[in-house]
């Protein structure tokens, strides 16, 4: 790990390599049922897409949990209480951090984690400047992989991790039961975890969200094939693939696919992929609790709930628990 100061921001720089896209693509296209994972589709151009879905009418998550997060910011400001270290996992932008920083007593630090360390050195000088008497400790790794939080310069009296967007959804429910063992360490006794979930409702809802009007979350799926062809020199035909979203009730999950529209042959790294018609891609499962069962979820990793927030319609959860 490397540490360097950069005006008021000091990085902890974990420098994760890039993955191993090639081997983890091929494994999932040569598995009986293929798959590619989701945490590839945020380059730079499937971040903007993203960007571009956060925005759309039929996307309600990241408009429902900004209002509740307005609404109920002095709330869950007094919960978290004064001389807090704020660690915000998959920082990104810090857009909806300061909602909670404009609230909390005299914070101890803010700790904000990301992989891309370009984005992370904006937004945090850009809050830095903006807050000008807190410490911004800024950490580059991928939150998955083990690192440690760095400490503020005076004793805080307790960290609580905030992990918005419903991203936790993206995690098989096993993994993410060992992704909060790993942040109930971080926090220790008497830390707390403020948390974004996307709650369980009706497919009207749920699949136009995924599968919307413009055809942002089609070209989003879409353009995991064009990284493909870009950066392992692939060979995909897009206008051989169509993005279909849909809900499983059963598993209480939005699963994302990429069908082959036509029997075709994709020739990547010295491999042939073979696809039948309608053989698809699985390329993303999107998670939905009910407040219980995500309660019984985060219970398996050592974490207490104390409260839920939600928007009048409960399409969205705000939960702040604490660990046990
Ligand atoms: C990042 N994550 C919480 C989004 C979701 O809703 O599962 C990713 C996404 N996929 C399609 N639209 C949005």
């Amino acid at each position: 790990m490397k540490i360097s100061v950069h005006g008021r921001v000091t990085l902890y720089d974990y420098e994760p390599t890039a993955d191993d896209v090639a081997g983890e693509v091929l494994r999932g296209l040569a598995a009986p049922d293929k798959t590619l994972p989701c945490k590839l589709f945020y380059d730079a151009r499937g971040s903007e897409l993203f960007e571009q879905i956060c925005a759309l009418d039929e996307y309600y998550p990241t408009r429902t949990e900004l209002g509740i997060l307005q609404e109920y910011g002095r709330q869950i400001a007094a919960l978290i209480g004064p001389r807090v270290r704020l660690a915000e996992l998959g920082s990104g932008s810090s857009t909806k951090t300061r909602l909670l920083l404009d609230r909390l007593a005299d914070p101890a630090a803010y700790v904000p984690i990301d992989i891309s360390r370009v984005q992370l050195l904006e937004a945090a000088t850009a809050l830095a400047a903006d807050y000008p008497d807190l410490p911004v400790l800024a950490v580059c790794a991928d939150y998955t992989q083990p690192f440690e939080l760095p400490e503020p310069p005076t004793p805080a009296a307790r960290t609580v991790a905030f992990f918005p967007g419903s991203t936790i959804g993206n995690l098989e429910p096993p993994d993410a039961v060992r992704f909060l063992r790993r942040v109930a360490k971080w926090c220790g006794r008497g830390g707390g975890l403020l948390l974004g979930v996307d709650l369980k409702k009706d497919r009207a809802i749920l699949e136009p969200a995924y599968d919307d009007s413009r055809g942002v979350t089609a070209a989003f799926n879409l353009n995991l094939l064009e990284r493909i062809n870009r950066e392992l020199g692939a060979d995909f035909q897009l206008d051989g693939f169509r993005h279909r979203a849909v809900y499983n009730e059963d598993r209480g999950r939005i699963e994302m696919h990429l069908d082959s529209l036509r029997p075709q042959t994709v020739h990547l790294l010295g491999h042939d992929v073979h696809f039948a018609e309608g053989e698809t891609i699985d390329t993303e499962h999107s998670y939905k609790y009910d407040v219980e069962e995500f309660e019984r979820l985060a219970g398996r990793a050592g974490f207490e709930m104390v409260r839920v927030w939600t928007d009048p319609r409960r399409l969205f959860g705000v939960l702040y628990l604490t660990v046990a």
